[in-house]
């Protein structure tokens, strides 16, 4: 009996251990205003980057951690120096988010060497060191291809608004040129877009020069939402909602109240919650700062949004929308212990 009441005390004292091995919160964490996390963003424009912003920063104040930001809208040079800055100053880690291989390689190999942690968000990097965090775009560009082929029973005339050179526009066209190939009737009539600081606006431009050209078309395709808020303005305005079925990637409060107005032609959507990724691109860097190892691949993942699922749940804005499907709320990846016992001691 003494025995066993032995083995039951040492196997309590190991479990009472581990819990708070596993919860300490790493030293570097003592002050945590003194971690620096840099989000270096090649895009910022549009409500998704507005949103994943602003999700990054509750995660950092959650964390009560130090971000530092810089946008470089479009400019793959400026994006360079940015990080050349960042190395500088010898932050903890560095967030790259969009961007270039080519010219960002060097730069990311060299803050590692320098023992900054490095996490990407739409940026595919060819180093084990580094997690990259997507939203699982082949799996975006196939839903929402689906989605517009077989509402359209196999056949329809559509314009495709998407650009090249962005790794997620890339992976979405990946499964766009599948479908095509499985559904013979889906025609692609032509395609436009181009990130310029103002997509919507110039995508709106596009859309009407388009529609002249190609008044056989029935149906939009927009790989980002800013190309589809453009396509919906142009489809509106010349009073063709009723020739048009408009599908696209992303999804806000913006994109939700476009969808649900009346006679609106933009009809499904498939996306995250950018706010929950931007949590997520931050998470990610402090854990690697307090040591952890991450897996490769950071999938977030899309769900499907139609039209009429928000009509029909009265659904407003993302707030609703996150309560109606949870799936698109907080990401539950990359939780080490500690990282909540440190934000529960901020709260404090
Ligand atoms: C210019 S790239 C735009 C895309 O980046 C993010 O993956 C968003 O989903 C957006 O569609």
């Amino acid at each position: 009996m003494r025995r066993f009441r032995a083995v039951v005390l040492v196997l309590l004292v190991a479990l009472v251990l581990s819990a708070f091995a596993q919860a300490q919160i790493p030293k570097k964490f003592d002050n945590p205003k003194n971690v620096r996390i840099a989000l270096v963003r090649e895009v910022g424009e549009g409500s998704f980057f507005e949103r994943y912003l602003a999700g990054a920063q509750s995660m950092a104040r959650e964390l009560g951690i130090t971000l530092l930001e810089a946008t470089a809208n479009g400019d793959m040079a400026r994006m360079v120096t940015m990080m050349e800055n960042f190395i500088a100053q010898k932050v903890d880690a560095i967030i790259v988010d969009h961007g270039r291989p080519d010219p960002l390689m060097p730069k990311i190999l060299e803050a590692l060497d320098k023992g900054i942690k490095v996490v990407t968000f739409d940026l595919v990097v060819a180093d084990d060191r580094v997690p990259e965090i997507e939203q699982d775009d082949l799996l975006i560009g196939y839903l929402i291809s689906k989605q517009l082929a077989v509402d359209f029973a196999g056949k329809a005339n559509v314009i495709y608004v998407n650009v090249g050179g962005f790794a997620p526009l890339d992976k979405r066209d990946r499964m766009w040129q599948i479908i095509k190939w499985r559904f013979e009737g889906i025609k692609e009539v032509a395609k436009t877009g181009a990130v310029t600081g103002s997509t919507a606006a110039d995508t709106q431009t596009r859309m009407e020069a388009v529609m002249k050209e190609k008044p056989e078309a029935n149906a939009v395709l927009a790989m980002w939402d800013e190309f589809a808020k453009g396509a919906v303005r142009a489809i509106m305005q010349a009073g063709k909602s009723s020739q048009f079925r408009v599908y696209s990637v992303d999804v806000t409060t913006e994109d939700i109240q476009m969808m649900i107005q009346e006679n609106s032609p933009w009809v499904a959507t498939v996306g995250t919650d950018s706010y929950a990724v931007g949590r997520l691109a931050v998470r990610a860097a402090a854990a690697l700062v307090g040591g952890e190892k991450l897996p490769k691949y950071l999938l977030v993942e899309p769900q499907l949004v139609t039209r009429e699922f928000l009509i029909q749940n009265n659904i407003k804005n993302m707030d609703d929308l996150v309560k109606a499907l949870p799936g698109l709320g907080e990401s539950n990846l990359v939780w080490p212990e500690w990282i909540k016992a440190l934000i529960e001691k901020n709260k404090k």
